[in-house]
């Protein structure tokens, strides 16, 4: 046993006084070892931090009373218990009856082997999540870690959840939901802009009618009330003299990827009827495309995302793999693949052929029609992203169609209140800084 070491677990974000009271009450004890955890771990049952493991790990090691900083992949520590043998591992009480209980559970016995001992100290009242949230939204973001935050998500957790928004409010509502699960929180990791509910906002079809600077400027009241990664819907990407301008003013702005199609001609949305058969773009056109996006943008971590349209068009499985394979020659950082098959086996056939090929090129799916199957499924076929590319705007239709026929048939207001969001919550909906 390391002779009067004490063992403390932080994420270290936010530093607020409970972490730094446990930090006090451990260097009482003797020396302390902070055992970081690593986005991965963050991860697994929270959101994911602002700042990365680096930026964290200085700021912990400049605490008074710390003396050593080391990486924890998971919530309890297990190995770094074993190895360091610390005598105390302090915590605040609260542990004793959330979520973290199985984790105290767990170190229990863990330290139990060597003699060690759990501490709970008095969680610091007045510190809680909703708190550190405030905090971080307040302090917001800037565009470089927005832009880097996509990347950071791929690499530390298995799936990654994003939702459409189209306008301020769709873009607040999607930063802020979140449910509490056994498994730890659940949210949307990121944002889809997307050209369909963007262009119906603007009461214009989906045909690349809307111009970059149009949509941008939409998308400012997302970027300035948010925080979260956002995935643009680049449509086909325009001429290639075009879209080396598109990658620039996005990367620009702090979106982290843009996703182009493979359409030719007049693009019309892919969940169209029957009627319009779209014509593929020449496989190397679009491979000259990408390639140079890919030259054209400055940062290491803004991606392009091929999508195949193949499936749409009637193609088969296999000529949507050929494709897939050229764009990822070209420097594709993802595939984006695409159908309207309700079934969703052309998508789960693909998936997996892709897999056995790309063991780690993210795909992307927007699963609207084959909607039946849960997230945990699409992770099992080798998917990494999953889309809900819609799903605010269509929400949104039919409630405001309701109120408007409920004022129409009773010639006043009140029976359409309770279709109605209180007039006190949308005051206090948006906060007001002093
Ligand atoms: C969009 O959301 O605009 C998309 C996805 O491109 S889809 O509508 O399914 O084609
Ligand atoms: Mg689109």
């Amino acid at each position: 046993m390391t002779d009067g070491f004490s063992y403390v677990t932080l994420i270290g974000d936010v530093i607020h006084p409970g972490n730094l009271n446990v930090i006090s009450e451990a260097s009482k004890r003797g020396e302390v070892i902070v055992g970081l955890l690593t986005d991965k771990a963050i991860a697994e049952r929270e959101r994911p931090p602002f700042l990365d493991f680096q930026q964290r790990e200085t700021i912990i090691k400049n605490i008074v009373g710390v003396s050593k900083v080391v990486p924890q992949h998971d919530w309890c520590g297990e190995d770094n218990l074993r190895k360091f043998k610390p005598k105390y591992v302090i915590h605040g009480d609260d542990w004793i009856h959330n979520n973290l209980s199985p984790v105290r559970e767990k170190t229990i016995k863990i330290m139990s082997e060597w003699g060690g001992e759990v501490i709970d100290i008095p969680y610091t009242q007045g510190i809680n999540s909703s708190v550190i949230m405030t905090a971080r939204r307040e302090f917001g973001t800037t565009p470089e870690l927005r832009l880097k935050m996509l990347r950071r998500l791929i690499d530390s957790k298995p799936l990654i959840r994003i939702m459409e928004v189209h306008s301020g409010i769709s873009g607040l509502i999607v930063e802020h939901a979140e449910i509490e699960k056994e498994d730890g929180l659940h949210y949307f990791d990121g944002m889809w802009s997307s050209s369909l509910t963007d262009s119906t906002s603007k009461g214009k079809p989906d045909i690349e009618a809307v111009d970059l600077t149009t949509r941008l400027q939409d998308l400012t009241n997302v970027l300035e009330c948010t925080t979260k990664p956002i995935i643009y819907d680049g449509d086909t990407g325009g001429k290639l003299e075009h879209f080396v301008f598109t990658v620039r003013t996005l990367e620009r702005n702090g979106i982290s990827a843009v996703i182009i199609e493979d359409k030719m001609g007049l693009k019309r949305n892919s969940l169209y009827g029957t009627s319009v058969q779209q014509t593929l773009a020449p496989v190397e056109d679009f491979c000259a495309k990408i390639q140079a996006g890919k030259r054209a943008q400055l940062t290491k971590d803004f991606m392009i995302i091929a999508r195949l349209e193949s499936l749409i068009a009637g193609h088969s499985v296999d000529e949507a793999l050929e494709r897939a394979r050229a764009y990822v020659e070209a420097g594709a950082d993802g595939i984006m693949i695409h159908s309207k098959e309700k079934s969703g086996m052309d998508i789960k056939e693909f998936c997996q052929r892709f897999r056995k090929e790309f063991e780690r090129i993210p795909i992307v799916l927007v699963p609207t029609t084959y909607n039946q199957f849960r997230e945990k499924e699409f992770q099992e076929w080798g998917a990494n992203i999953i889309i809900y590319a819609n799903h605010m705007l269509r929400a949104s239709y039919p409630a405001m169609v309701k109120v408007a026929n409920s004022i129409l048939e009773n010639e006043r207001s009140l029976e359409a209140d309770e279709l109605c969001m209180p007039i006190k919550e949308i005051l206090n909906l948006i906060p007001y800084y002093e």
